[in-house]
């Protein structure tokens, strides 16, 4: 590959002596000619810049100059060749991305025309890039300012000329890189020695399981990504995501809906949700009836235990209930109600639950709906765990919850999959009817605290 570079600062560029690109360039792998646009300055001063037309701050470089420049430096149109890119650094181009990098790569010839003062002639892109004598890109390294364009024309030959056959050592490294084919950024790295400073390396990574430090590797780069580029999240292929991602994802606060990724969050419902709740909770309500359940049921219990009133009452009660939901700029994707005892001692209702959660205050995790697209992506989860560390919080005459407990249908194998992961255990079995179904619930509990 051959770059030519133009500035009014030859000397900025010497570090493309250094390093891999210096040894690219003695292996004859890049050919890089720095040229001084002074050279084309006619004048005793050797001028390249003058007033902006209109006024204002500062100077413009001349389109003259960088005119007789251009056109020497620029091969003569060839019949065969589309011409080499002529790159021009700018805080408003098109910003360099991995991609732009690798596309630059595959071309023979780049010139690079870097600017100081307020920026070149705009005649003089126009001009280039209408004549076909180039094809001419604008190009933004990064939103901040710079006093020219030397200082990224360096960046543009580092990130593209790595990515030339032969001059990185060992290609493997290309594939794993921040910004590789996953669309991740790295996570953390470490070397010997095994302590310092009282900071372990993380003993996953001195195991030697290659399994689970490739899952440990990926938890770390989703973490760190989601932190610092939510939008490199927002933009992830949800295609390239297993079960494990979605659910590291669902903890930061990421879901699937329609095929991307979205953001949501998890916290206590108030009054200003209730009519978003009696509409969410009627729906879900119906989802979850098993088949055959006769429609003047669905209304009749969804009319007596989901009334806008009986909202109220809950999101209004924070020492008897605790209302979580999920939700996303779309609306609800789902919600927790938790209750609590009365009174320390206050068994659970059904005999059946109160023999099988001895301990106490016991408290039930009465509803935990998710949106029915949207199950089995992390969200009973997240909504389960913030439940969790709130129940933790709250107390019963000042005793803390000791136990949380649920019923699921036995039929529903999923969610009692699911709450196993969170660390509930089946402890017996409850019978109750809705309207005129009967139902048989497996009881589970969780110890609240640290898992069992
Ligand atoms: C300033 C005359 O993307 C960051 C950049 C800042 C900056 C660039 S690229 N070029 C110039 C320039 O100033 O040419």
């Amino acid at each position: 590959m051959r770059v030519d570079v133009l500035t009014i600062f030859p000397e900025y560029l010497d570090p493309l002596g250094l390093s891999l690109v210096g040894k690219a360039r003695r292996d004859g792998r890049l050919d890089v000619r720095v040229h001084d646009l002074r050279a084309w300055a006619l004048d005793r001063h050797r001028s390249v810049d003058d007033s902006p037309a209109g006024g204002g701050a500062g100077m413009v470089m001349r389109p003259d100059v960088w005119g007789r420049a251009l056109d020497d430096v620029l091969p003569a149109p060839e019949a065969d060749s589309a011409g080499p890119v002529l790159l021009v650094p700018t805080p408003s181009g098109r910003a360099l991305t991995q991609s732009l990098a690798a596309e630059l790569a595959r071309e023979p010839h780049l010139v690079i025309a870097c600017g100081r003062y307020e920026g070149i002639d705009s005649r003089v892109a126009e001009h280039y890039g209408a004549t076909g004598k180039a094809r001419v890109l604008e190009v933004s390294i990064g939103d901040y300012v710079l006093n020219g364009g030397e200082a990224a024309a360096l960046v543009l030959v580092e990130a593209v000329a790595r990515l030339l056959p032969g001059v990185l050592g060992n290609p493997d490294s290309l594939v794993q890189e921040s910004h590789g084919v996953d669309g991740l950024l790295e996570g953390p790295v470490y070397t010997r020695p095994v302590s310092w400073r009282g900071l372990d390396i993380p003993v996953v990574l001195l195991s030697g399981n290659h399994g689970e430090i490739a899952r440990w590797a990926r938890d770390r780069a989703i973490e760190r990504t989601a932190g610092r580029r939510p939008d490199l999240i927002a933009g992830l292929d949800v295609a390239g995501l297993d079960r494990a991602d979605r659910s590291v994802l669902a903890s930061l606060g990421w879901v699937e809906v329609a095929g991307r990724l979205v953001r949501f969050a998890v916290r206590e419902a108030g009054p200003a949700d209730v009519d978003r709740l009696v509409a969410f909770a009627a729906d879900t309500f119906r989802d979850a009836c098993p088949p055959g359940t006769a429609e003047a049921d669905i209304r009749a219990h969804v009319v007596r235990h989901l009334s806008r009133e009986s909202w109220f009452e809950r999101v209004g009660s924070p020492e008897r209930n605790l209302v979580i939901v999920a939700e996303s700029a779309a609306g609800l994707l789902g919600y927790v109600l938790a209750v609590l005892p009365a009174y320390p001692e206050e068994p659970p209702a059904d005999p059946d639950v109160a023999s099988a959660v001895p301990e106490r205050p016991a408290a039930e995790l009465s509803k935990c709906y998710v949106r029915a697209d949207l199950r089995g992506k992390g969200l009973a989860s997240a909504l389960v765990e913030a439940t969790h560390a709130e129940l933790a919080t709250r107390r019963v005459a000042s005793r803390p919850v000791a136990a949380v407990w649920l019923g699921t249908n036995e039929s529903n194998r999923r969610a009692r999959r699911c709450y196993a992961r969170l660390g509930y255990l089946p402890v017996g079995r409850r019978r109750f009817r809705v309207g005129s179904t009967e139902h048989s619930d497996v009881v589970m509990s969780r110890p609240l605290g640290e898992l069992p």
